[in-house]
């Protein structure tokens, strides 16, 4: 079986049960005038997760990889947001309201989008949903299930928000996750040491961590093993 140089130890894996899962690489949390900077974070902090998610991106569809992505968004009428979800945050700025890149966390709106760097193909799919992790409301489970998909390598921002939320419903509903390292982000750089801590102590307590340099470079020597490759 193929393994990455992961820590605390070896990540072994089949790649056809295996999925990339980008989470939350959307417009209104890596751009400025969206819902991260409405929270009073620096949104170019996490712009540096870009170049290490779109390596691992192109290696993982060249390497035939199930690629899934999230997004965190609300219906516009905001029917699914829940009342306390509301009233965090900044006052003067809530989920639904204008602003730059449109309605705040809303679907459909500009802010809504997946960043131009990591966009979906035709046939990858992408789940919305109203929460912090990706399992909670969502079909996500039935979609990797249906698929085979028992180990995620994952990707997203933010790493102590969506990425942990979503990775430790993965590791309670059976799942191994490995999330690289530099393609995950954080607006605070101590949470982001210390939660790629929290996922590898303990013997990987929530899953498993590696850079994307190595990531990559296991997934091209699954594409030199393809027959016909
Ligand atoms: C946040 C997320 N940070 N995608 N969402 O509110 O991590």
């Amino acid at each position: 079986m193929p393994e990455i140089e992961a820590r605390p130890y070896p990540f072994v894996f089949s790649p056809r049960s295996t999925a990339l899962l980008l989470v939350d690489f959307q417009r209104d949390f890596l751009e400025p005038g969206g819902f991260g900077e409405s929270l009073g974070n620096d949104v170019s902090l996490l712009r540096k997760t870009l170049g290490p998610a779109a390596r691992v991106l192109a290696a993982a569809r060249r390497a035939g990889l199930a690629v899934v992505h999230t997004r965190e968004g609300h219906r516009p009428d905001l029917s699914d947001l829940a009342p306390a979800k509301a009233r965090r945050g900044n006052p003067s700025l809530r989920i639904g309201d204008p602003g730059p890149l449109g309605r705040l966390l809303v679907r459909g709106q500009p802010g809504h989008e997946i960043v131009p760097e990591l966009a979906p193909l035709p046939g990858e799919p992408v789940v919305d949903k109203p929460g912090k992790g990706a399992f909670y409301s969502t079909d996500l489970d039935a979609l990797l299930r249906n698929r085979g998909i028992t180990s995620l390598l994952v990707c997203g921002v933010t790493t102590e928000v969506c990425v942990h939320t979503t990775v430790r419903e993965a590791n309670d509903r059976g799942y191994d996750c490995l999330v690289v390292e530099d393609a995950v982000g954080s607006y605070f750089p101590e949470f982001q040491r210390v939660g790629l801590e929290m996922i590898r102590a303990q013997g990987g307590i929530f899953g498993f961590t590696a850079a994307s340099p190595t990531v990559v470079a296991a997934l091209e020597l699954l594409r030199g093993s393809r027959p016909g490759a």
